[in-house]
C-alpha cells in the first residue's frame, strides 16, 4: 500500500487507557501526537469512563478521541502511534483485551478503507463500541464513516453501556 496524499487528510484517532494515571497517559499522547511535525490537531473530545470491554476483571478505562489533520501516509501513522504506546509504556503481553496504559487507535482515515495485514481502516470495533461513539459523535456529529455510515445512526444502534462524560 503506497497511499500518499497530495492534500492533508482528516483522520481519527482513538485514546484508551486504564492502568496508572489514565487523565495523565492520555493528556501526554496528545501532546506527542499535536507536536508531531506532520501533524495538526483539529479536535479533542472529553475524557469518557467506561467499562472495560475483555476481560472483567480490570479497571475502567478511559477513552476520548482526537481529529487530527496529516499527510502522513497510513501505515506511517501507525508506526507514529505504536512508537508513542510504547515509549508510554505500554507492554504487550499477549493478552487480548486486557489492560494497558495507553492504546492509540486509528479510526478513521480520510474516506479510504484499507484492509492491510497491519492495519484496517476504519477500525472493525468502531461500530460496536460506545467508548469511540460517543466521543467521536462529540467533536464530529456529521461525520459519515466510510462504509459505515453517519456516526449519529451508528451511535443511535449503540446502547451507551454505562459511558460517562467527565467534566474537563
Ligand atoms: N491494527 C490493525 N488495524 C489497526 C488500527 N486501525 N489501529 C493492528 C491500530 N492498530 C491496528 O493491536 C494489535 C494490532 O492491530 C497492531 O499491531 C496493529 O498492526 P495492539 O494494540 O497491539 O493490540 P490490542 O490493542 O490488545 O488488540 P486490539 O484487538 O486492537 O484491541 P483494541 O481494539 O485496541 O481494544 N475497553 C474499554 N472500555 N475501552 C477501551 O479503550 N480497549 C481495548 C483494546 C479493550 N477493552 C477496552 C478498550
Ligand atoms: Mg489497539
Amino acid at each position: 500500500m503506497h497511499l500518499n496524499p497530495e492534500r492533508p487528510v482528516l483522520c481519527v484517532i482513538g485514546l484508551g487507557g486504564n492502568m496508572g494515571n489514565s487523565s495523565e497517559y492520555l493528556k501526554r499522547a496528545r501532546q506527542r501526537l499535536s507536536e508531531l511535525p506532520e501533524v495538526e490537531e483539529l479536535a479533542f473530545s472529553h475524557l469518557y469512563q467506561s467499562r472495560p470491554m475483555g476481560p472483567e476483571s480490570q479497571p475502567d478505562y478511559l477513552n476520548a478521541v482526537m481529529a487530527i489533520e496529516t499527510r502522513l501516509p497510513p501505515l506511517d501513522l501507525l508506526d507514529r502511534l505504536q512508537k508513542i504506546e510504547l515509549e508510554e509504556g505500554r507492554v504487550r503481553n499477549g493478552e487480548r483485551w486486557g489492560p494497558r496504559t495507553l492504546d492509540l487507535d486509528l479510526l478513521v482515515y480520510g474516506d479510504f478503507v484499507i484492509d492491510h495485514p497491519r492495519l484496517k481502516v476504519p477500525h472493525p470495533g468502531l461500530p460496536h463500541r460506545e467508548f469511540v461513539l460517543y466521543p467521536l459523535g462529540e467533536i464530529l456529529p456529521d461525520l459519515i464513516v466510510p462504509g459505515l455510515g453517519p456516526v449519529r445512526a451508528l451511535m443511535d444502534r449503540c446502547p451507551e453501556n454505562g459511558i460517562e462524560r467527565l467534566a474537563p
